[in-house]
């Protein structure tokens, strides 16, 4: 039996206690696999999803292909008005989709919600990007000739998306990549289906009321089998994918090799340096917030806090002080700040990282315990590391422990923070002028996202998202991501009537 009664809020997302999990573009199917969708607060199934075969797959794909035409030639500020609606059924369905996200996640009201937000935010951004995507015009050196660049859409996107953000990050890929004209497949992660379906069918009833082509979202539920068949597949130009650095470079070996595109949102491994000049209380909430939230399980989550020896011990014992009293529960409760663990693998990665951890030399200043009962809840740790080269730092776990560190100058703590193979995320607190400029500039952090006097996690969709090195290279919702989702034309235009050409040459018949 499910437990899917007790949610009244999944009715109004239109799911229910069985449901389909593939959306071929014209209707709901799923012969494939069976997904439960799991409360991690108490290992209860609440429902569940039945995911796309290769054959419905293929079905999928080839509607995509036939509604191609008329979804491209609609004017982008039309695609634009579209992605508005969207973003207002989002808002009117934000409370509910919040707490599904909540419910399904582990993660806190709050932060459900607000990742909600971020779709609704991107929906807004993209609408205003339907009005002013542009290309450049460039001076020809031939007479009579006109040198500009059209942006043209791919075509086809395949976004793939983790557990951790089961709806932002899907939300940031559809809408710019729907605005630049090009169609979606999604394939979610399977342990949060119901996020997946719940959000398809908000979009694809907007597409419906405006009588426009439903392929341009598709749904394919499933695990490794349809991730393969997305990735290997040549109608797919460009492939987004947000996971695992080991999954990653294998969907970033198998679409180079058939030169297609990726968008590759990896591991992190963030770090926050505090300077002998830092606004400590500050420093303080900007921890426990990017530490702590989501359970430690943001690909920006703070991993790696670096303390100025003048201020460690104050500032160590002032976050051991707020980490005992962070409210552990049910993530649904209002006052919960940490939600459980997604599920029991995330617990096994919990357990043996601490063990690894104390071998090498680790001590354990607050949590450390799996609690008791049916959820997957652990206490957020703490652990005071020596070493800050110690060959654990260089993994990412995905749980809520927080190695914290001393140092003494500023050079050091950027070489340390620069020492993983992941470059998503890192703050300094400082308000030191040079200190500042210096970790934005080429000797500084060499993460994507560089932050001054807040936290790691949280950005905004207004900036690109995305790191360096192992964390993949791509970039996602705001800047100039767009450009990622399309192909750029340099057309070249000869409006006289003699044919110069480029280079000097002379070629005389
Ligand atoms: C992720 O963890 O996969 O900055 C994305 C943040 C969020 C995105 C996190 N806006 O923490």
């Amino acid at each position: 039996t499910f437990a899917f009664e007790k949610y009244p809020f999944l009715k109004e997302l239109g799911l229910q206690q069985t449901n389909h999990g593939c959306f071929d573009g014209e209707k709901w199917t799923g012969n494939g696999k069976t997904f439960l969708s799991v409360n991690p607060t108490n290992n209860e199934v609440i429902a569940e999803v039945k995911g796309a075969t290769p054959e419905e797959y293929e079905v999928a794909v080839q509607n995509m292909n036939k509604a191609k035409a008329e979804w491209v030639k609609l004017p982008l500020p039309r695609r634009g008005e579209i992605v508005r609606q969207i973003g207002d059924a989002f808002r009117k369905h934000k409370a509910a989709l919040g707490r599904l996200v909540s419910l399904e996640v582990g993660k806190i009201v709050a932060e459900g919600e607000g990742e909600v937000q971020e779709i609704i935010d991107i929906c807004d951004m993209a609408c205003g990007l339907s009005r002013s995507l542009n290309g450049q015009i460039i001076p020809s050196e031939r007479p009579d000739h006109f040198m500009m660049e059209q942006w043209n859409p791919l075509g086809l996107v395949g976004v793939i998306s983790a557990f951790n953000f089961p709806t932002a990050v899907f939300g940031w890929n559809f809408m710019i990549a729907a605005v630049c004209g090009n169609l979606t497949m999604w394939k979610g992660s399977p342990s949060t289906s119901l996020c997946s379906v719940a959000c398809t069918k908000i979009i694809i009833d907007i597409l419906e009321q405006n009588n426009l082509p439903k392929a341009a979202l598709t749904l394919c539920m499933g695990e490794a089998d349809i991730g393969n068949l997305m990735v290997e597949d040549k109608r797919f130009p460009l492939i987004s994918f947000t996971g695992s650095t080991q999954v990653g470079r294998i969907v970033s070996e198998k679409v180079s090799k058939r030169f297609g595109k990726t968008i590759l949102e990896l591991g992190g491994n963030n770090c926050l340096i505090v300077c002998e000049d830092a606004n400590e209380e500050l420093a303080l909430k900007a921890s426990c917030f990017a530490a702590v939230g989501t359970c430690g399980q943001r690909c920006t989550s703070l991993r790696r806090l670096l303390i100025h020896s003048s201020k460690y011990e104050s500032l160590k014992e002032k976050l051991v002080k707020a980490y005992k009293s962070v409210v552990v529960g049910d993530p649904l409760n209002s006052g919960t700040l940490c939600g459980p663990l997604h599920s029991k693998a995330q617990i096994k990665i919990y357990e043996d990282g601490l063990k690894k951890i104390q071998e090498q030399g680790g001590k354990i200043l607050t949590g450390g315990k799996v609690m008791d009962g049916p959820g997957n809840f652990v206490e957020p740790t703490i652990v005071e590391m020596a070493n800050p080269y110690a060959p654990i730092l260089q993994h990412e776990l995905f749980v809520p422990i927080l190695y914290i560190m001393k140092f003494d100058d500023l050079d050091e703590a950027i070489a340390i923070n620069n020492s993983v193979p992941q470059g998503l995320s890192a703050s300094l607190f400082t308000s030191n002028l040079q200190n500042l400029f210096k970790w934005t500039g080429p000797l500084g952090a060499d993460t994507g996202i560089v932050n001054v006097n807040i936290g790691p996690s949280g950005a905004e969709i207004g900036g690109a998202f995305g790191g360096e090195k192992e964390t993949g290279g791509g970039r996602e919702s705001g800047s100039d991501s767009w450009k990622q989702y399309m192909r750029r034309s340099t057309c070249t235009v000869n409006f006289g009537k003699s044919l110069p050409l480029a280079q000097g040459i002379k070629f005389d018949l």
